[in-house]
C-alpha cells in the first residue's frame, strides 16, 4: 500500500482511479484492482436506485451521505454509508474497546475520567474500577452553523452514568466526556443550531433531590430535574434550570432564541401508576435570553459548581413556560423551515404542532395551549417525527409498527377547522419503530432523499441467533413522493438515533497531525525526559519503580526489539507510529497483560501496567500493516525480584 502510494507521488489510489490520469493508471494497475471492472470504478459516486427501486451504490463506489449512528447500550458510535448501509467505522465513547485501547490507553483514560465529578472519582477508586466500563448513547448530533451541520463536532449523551461527549470530526475520536453533577441520567441531547453551536442541551431525566447526599431521599415532592446548557466550545456547563416532570427529549428552534424538552410524569410520582394518572403532560420551553439574564443578575445558587437557576411550575419565573401537552409526549422534532416544532405523543396518538412564533405570547401571559396550531391524529406509538423540506414530515409510530407520511399545513388547517386530509401515506416497517431520520433532516437543508427507521425488533426477518435477536434498520427512499423501503438489514445493540449529513459537510484527516493535543500528556513527559517523539529515536527511562519505555514503529518493527524491566515496576509504554501513509495504522499489544493500543500513522499513544509477571513477554502489533506484520514483534523481559 505505501509503495503504490509513493509510486503515485502522493495521490491516493481513488484519486489516481477517478482522477484525470485514471487512464494511465489503470493500464499500470490493472492487476491490483483484480476482480473489479473498471467501468464500475469510473462510474463516479452519485448513488443511483436501480429498476427496482433499490439504493445501489457500487463497489468502490462512496456514498453520498455520513451516517452517525448512535448504539444505545453498547456505549459507542458508528459511521455509516448512506445509503449503501455499509457499516464504515466504530467510535468508542463510553464503551471500551478492544481494537483500539479505548478505555485502556492513558490518551483515552485521560478523556473518560478528567471530567468526572469527584464523588464519581471516589466511587471508582472505591470500586477499584478505572473507569466507567458502560455507557447508554442514545443521542448523536453535529454542531450547527447558521442552522446546519457545520463538520467540526458530534455531540452525545450517556444516559447511564449522566455524561455528555465530544467527538472531534477531524480525526472521529472523542476529546472531551462530561459528567453532569446534580442531574440524573442525561436522556435528550440537542445543540443549538442558531446562529451556531454555541450550548448544547441535556436533559436530566429523573428526578432526584437537588443536593442528593442521602439527607431528604423520602422527600419525593422535593425532587427535580435538571436541564443544562453546555458551552459546545470549552464542555464546560454554562447553567443548568430546574425543571418539573421528568425531562425526555429536546431540540432548539432556528433563531437561537429558545430550547424545547418534553416531559412525562407531569404528575411527579415514582410508580408507573403514579406517572400515568394524568391526561395532559407537558413541554417545557427555556428562553435563553431570560435565563442569560437572570444568571447575569445572580438569580441562581451553585450547586457543586454549577450555577442552578428555578425554572420549576410552581416557583413562577419567566424562565420557563409550561405547554400541556397530550400524555406522555416523546420526540420534539423542529421543522426545517424554522416554523414549527413537532411534539410526539407516545400514549396519545397525536403530534402536537406548536409554532415557535406563538411562543413570546406565552411567556407574555397568553393562555399555554395558544401555541399549538395543530393536533394530527396519525395511529398508535407516534415517538419521532422527521422533516423532507418540502413541508411534509414523516412521523414512527411504535405501535401501528408503521411509518406515517404527513402534510403539515393541510393538519395546521385541519385543526383550523377546514375538511381536508394530512395523511399521504402510511407504509410498514419491521417492527416497532422508535427514532426515524431524513438526509440533513434536522437543518435547514433537509433534502428529502431518504428516510431511515431504525426499528427496535426484528423478530423473525432474520435467521435466528438465540434469544437475543438484533434490531432491523430500514432504509426508505422518498425521492420520488413514494415510501420504498430499500434496504432493511440486522443492528447490534441499539442504534437508537441518527443523523445524515451530506457527505461534502464531513472531511476527516487522513494522518495525525505531530502536535496533536490527544497525546499532550505523553509529549510534555518525553520532554522532560529528553526524548524526542517525532525523532524516531527509542529509549528506557527508569525513576524509581517506574520505568518509561519510549519506542517508535515503522512497518513492519517497533525500535525496540527488547526491553527489560524488574517485577513490580510500573511500565508506561509510548510508542510513536512514524509511517505517514494513508491507512497505516500499527498496534501494540502486550501480550498477557491486558494492554492493546491503536496507533494511527504520526500518532503517539500510551499504556501503564505493573510487571508482576516474571518471564518472558512478547508485545506485538495487532493491526495488519504490512507483509511481514506478523514478525511485528519485540520481547519484555521481567527480571524476577
Ligand atoms: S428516545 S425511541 Cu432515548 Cu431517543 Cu425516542
Ligand atoms: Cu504494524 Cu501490524
Amino acid at each position: 500500500m505505501s509503495d503504490d502510494n509513493k509510486e503515485n507521488a502522493g495521490l491516493s489510489r481513488r484519486e489516481v482511479l477517478t482522477g484525470p490520469l485514471r487512464g494511465a493508471a489503470l493500464m499500470g494497475t490493472a492487476a491490483a484492482v483484480g476482480g473489479v471492472g473498471a467501468a464500475s470504478l469510473m462510474a463516479g459516486t452519485a448513488a443511483a436506485a436501480d429498476a427496482t427501486g433499490h439504493a445501489v451504490v457500487g463497489p468502490g463506489e462512496l456514498d453520498d451521505y455520513y451516517g452517525f449512528w448512535s448504539s444505545g447500550q453498547a456505549g459507542e458510535v458508528r459511521i455509516m454509508g448512506v445509503p449503501s448501509m455499509r457499516e464504515l467505522m466504530r467510535i468508542p465513547v463510553f464503551n471500551r474497546d478492544s481494537a483500539t485501547g479505548w478505555g485502556s490507553t492513558n490518551e483515552s483514560l485521560k478523556i473518560l475520567n478528567e471530567n468526572l465529578t469527584d464523588e464519581t472519582k471516589d466511587f471508582l477508586a472505591k470500586s477499584n474500577m478505572k473507569t466507567y466500563d458502560n455507557g447508554d448513547l442514545h443521542h448523536p448530533h453535529m454542531s450547527f452553523t447558521d442552522g446546519t451541520y457545520d463538520g467540526r463536532y458530534l455531540f452525545m449523551n450517556d444516559k447511564a452514568n449522566s455524561r455528555v461527549a465530544r467527538i472531534r470530526c477531524d480525526v472521529m475520536k472523542p476529546d472531551k466526556i462530561i459528567e453532569i453533577p446534580n442531574a440524573s441520567d442525561i436522556h435528550g441531547l440537542r445543540p443549538q443550531k442558531f446562529p451556531r453551536t454555541g450550548y448544547v442541551f441535556a436533559n436530566g431525566e429523573h428526578r432526584i433531590p437537588l443536593v442528593n447526599d442521602g439527607t431528604n431521599m423520602d422527600d419525593v415532592a422535593g425532587y427535580v430535574s435538571i436541564f443544562t446548557a453546555i458551552d459546545g466550545d470549552t464542555m464546560e456547563i454554562a447553567w443548568q434550570v430546574m425543571v418539573s416532570g421528568n425531562l425526555d427529549n429536546v431540540d432548539a428552534d432556528y433563531q437561537g432564541k429558545y430550547a424545547m424538552s418534553s416531559c412525562y410524569n407531569s404528575e411527579e410520582g415514582v410508580t408507573l401508576s403514579d406517572m400515568t394518572e394524568a391526561e395532559m403532560d407537558h413541554v417545557v420551553v427555556f428562553d435563553l435570553a431570560r435565563i442569560e439574564a437572570a444568571v447575569a443578575a445572580g438569580k441562581f445558587e451553585v450547586h457543586n459548581g454549577v450555577k442552578v437557576l428555578d425554572g420549576r411550575k410552581e416557583a413562577g419565573t419567566d424562565l420557563t413556560v409550561y405547554i400541556p401537552i397530550p400524555n406522555s409526549p416523546h420526540g420534539v422534532n423542529s421543522s426545517p423551515d424554522g416554523k414549527y416544532v413537532m411534539i410526539n405523543g407516545k400514549l396519545s396518538p397525536t403530534v402536537s404542532i406548536i409554532q415557535w412564533d406563538k411562543i413570546e405570547a406565552v411567556f407574555g401571559g397568553a393562555e399555554p395551549r395558544s401555541a399549538v396550531v395543530g393536533e394530527p391524529e396519525l395511529g398508535l406509538g407516534p415517538l419521532h417525527t422527521a422533516f423532507n423540506g418540502k413541508g411534509e414530515a414523516y412521523t414512527t409510530l411504535f405501535l401501528d409498527s408503521q411509518m406515517a407520511h404527513w402534510d403539515i399545513d393541510k393538519a395546521v388547517r385541519h385543526y383550523g377547522g377546514e375538511d381536508v386530509d394530512y395523511i399521504i401515506q402510511k407504509t410498514d416497517v419491521m417492527y416497532q419503530p422508535g427514532h426515524n431520520h431524513t438526509t440533513m433532516g434536522e437543518t435547514k437543508e433537509a433534502d428529502g432523499k431518504w428516510l431511515i427507521s431504525l426499528n427496535k425488533f426484528s423478530k423473525d426477518r432474520f435467521l435466528n441467533v438465540g434469544p437475543l435477536k438484533p434490531e432491523n434498520d430500514q432504509l426508505i427512499n422518498i425521492q420520488d413522493g413514494a415510501l420504498e423501503v430499500v434496504h432493511d438489514g440486522p443492528t447490534y445493540a441499539e442504534p437508537h438515533d441518527c443523523i445524515m449529513v451530506r457527505a461534502d459537510i464531513v472531511n476527516p484527516v487522513n494522518v495525525w497531525q505531530r502536535d496533536d493535543p490527544m497525546w499532550a500528556d505523553a509529549r510534555a513527559q518525553a520532554e522532560a525526559d529528553g526524548v524526542i517523539l517525532e525523532d524516531g529515536h527509542d529509549e528506557v527511562i527508569r525513576d524509581g519503580n517506574k520505568v518509561r519505555v519510549y519506542m517508535y514503529s515503522s512497518a513492519p518493527v517497533f525500535s525496540l526489539e527488547e526491553f527489560r524491566v524488574k517485577e513490580g515496576d510500573e511500565v508506561t509504554v509510548y510508542v510513536t507510529n512514524i509511517d505517514d501513509v494513508d491507512d497505516l495504522t500499527h498496534g501494540f499489544t502486550m501480550g498477557n497483560h491486558g494492554v492493546a493500543m491503536e496507533i494511527g500513522p504520526q500518532a503517539t499513544a500510551s499504556a501503564t501496567f505493573i510487571a508482576t509477571r516474571p518471564g518472558v513477554h512478547w508485545f506485538y502489533c495487532q493491526w495488519f500493516c504490512h507483509a511481514l506484520h506478523m514478525e511485528m514483534r519485540g520481547r519484555m523481559l521481567v527480571e524476577p525480584a
